[in-house]
Order: structure tokens, then C-alpha cells, then sequence
């Protein structure tokens, strides 16, 4: 066990991203899952975990706490190099981080639950809006990832045969693009590499259908 707890939720993204860089580096762990829709990330104990009051948050050995998806995935990439989640050369390295970007800051917060929970009461937008809302930037975000790819190095994943830092962030945020009725098809690229991923055990073990707070 490496004295680890990942407070998180099954279905959400930056979770999703974490428990897989945990399994790619085979890292043992507590897992406590916030249930969001019941709304426990504004309760006391994931407000004193998480300044935003949001998951993931990962709670070292020692008490500390660690919160944003992007620092944690390179904190563990500090701390447990040997599954690296970069290869060394500086060129690929900026063009995966390029893509973990691209979905981190520019894709998964439009359609977060709480600025579709703003659009609605506060914006008085309605489902099938904000339904539109978040099919467009996902959409607008996967052809730029599409055409991102064209300049990667070939194979089943994002960079190569490496599983890396933009497979961490695709993969959940195709799992979410899924649920909001995009068609996969448009992007045959990251459809491939999705079915590549899904086939590795670290991400099959990610996946949200396998975690103890997954409502089936
Ligand atoms: N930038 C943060 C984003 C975290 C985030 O958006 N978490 C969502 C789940 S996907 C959340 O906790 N949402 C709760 C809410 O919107 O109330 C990260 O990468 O960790």
C-alpha cells in the first residue's frame, strides 16, 4: 500500500485521470468516493480537502493534501518516476503536454457540473441547451485533437507505444464526450486510441465502472 487516499468520484474526469496514473505506475491505494450528484464536495470535510470545493484530492501518508488534477499527476510523476509519464525527449514531451491542455483547460471545464449547474439557475439555460453547449466544445475540441494527432508519433496510443499524460486525459474525456451523445465516429483517432487504452489493465482498472461508489 503506498499510504495513499484519492478522494474522488467515479464518473468524474480529473478522478479518472489520477486513478489511472496510479495504476500505469501499479500504486496501491484508499479510495473515498464523493458522491457529487449528492452534493458532499460542498460538505465540511471536501471543503477543508479541496479550496474549490471539487474532487480529486490526494491525501499523502502524512496527513497532506493535494488538489488539481495536473499537479497531482505530476507529483506522482516526481515521486514515482519509474512508470514514466513523459518520454525524455523535449519535443514529444511538449506535444503531449500540448494535449493534455487542450482537454484539461480547454475542453473538460465548459461542461463541468457546476458551470452547467450556473448556466441553468443562474443563466435560466435550458437542458437542451446546455446539452448543445457541451456538445459543441467537446466537438470543437476533439477535431483540434484530431488534428494534433497527425503530427504525433504513430501507434495505438496518443504518443507511440507509450501510454502517457495525453492518453490520461483522453481517455476519461471520451468516456464523458459518450455520455453527452457525441458521435465517435467523427473522430476516428481518438475512437482507436480509446480502444487501444481500454485493452491495458491500468486502464481497465481505472475505468469508472470498476470503482466501489460506481452506481450500476
Ligand atoms: N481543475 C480541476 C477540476 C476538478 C473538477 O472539475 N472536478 C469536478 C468533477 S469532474 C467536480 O468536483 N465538480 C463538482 C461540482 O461541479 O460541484 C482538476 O483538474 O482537478
Amino acid at each position: 500500500m503506498s499510504g495513499l487516499t484519492l478522494y474522488g468520484y467515479w464518473r468524474s474526469g480529473p478522478s479518472y485521470r489520477v486513478r489511472i496514473a496510479m495504476a500505469l505506475k501499479g500504486l496501491a491505494y484508499r479510495y473515498v468516493g464523493v458522491n457529487l450528484l449528492a452534493g458532499e464536495q460542498t460538505e465540511p470535510d471536501n471543503a477543508a480537502r479541496h479550496p474549490l470545493r471539487l474532487v480529486p484530492s490526494l491525501e499523502l501518508a502524512d496527513g497532506r493534501i493535494l488538489t488539481q488534477s495536473p499537479a497531482i499527476l505530476e507529483w506522482l510523476d516526481e515521486v514515482y518516476p519509474a512508470v514514466p509519464l513523459l518520454p525524455a525527449e523535449p519535443m514529444a514531451r511538449a506535444q503531449i503536454r500540448a494535449m493534455a491542455a487542450l482537454i484539461g483547460c480547454d475542453i473538460h471545464p465548459l461542461h463541468n457540473l457546476r458551470i452547467l449547474g450556473y448556466l441553468g439557475a443562474e443563466m435560466g439555460h435550458d437542458n437542451e441547451s446546455r446539452l448543445l453547449w457541451s456538445r459543441h466544445w467537446i466537438s470543437q475540441g476533439f477535431a483540434g485533437l484530431e488534428a494534433l494527432l497527425k503530427h504525433t508519433e504513430p501507434g495505438p496510443y496518443c504518443w507511440g507505444d507509450m501510454p502517457s499524460l495525453a492518453d490520461i486525459y483522453l481517455i476519461p474525456q471520451v468516456y464523458s464526450a459518450r455520455r453527452w451523445g457525441i458521435d465517435m465516429a467523427s473522430y476516428p483517432r481518438l475512437a482507436a486510441i480509446e480502444a487501444a487504452a481500454l485493452t491495458h489493465p491500468a486502464f481497465a482498472a481505472a475505468h469508472p465502472d470498476q470503482q466501489p461508489d460506481a452506481v450500476k
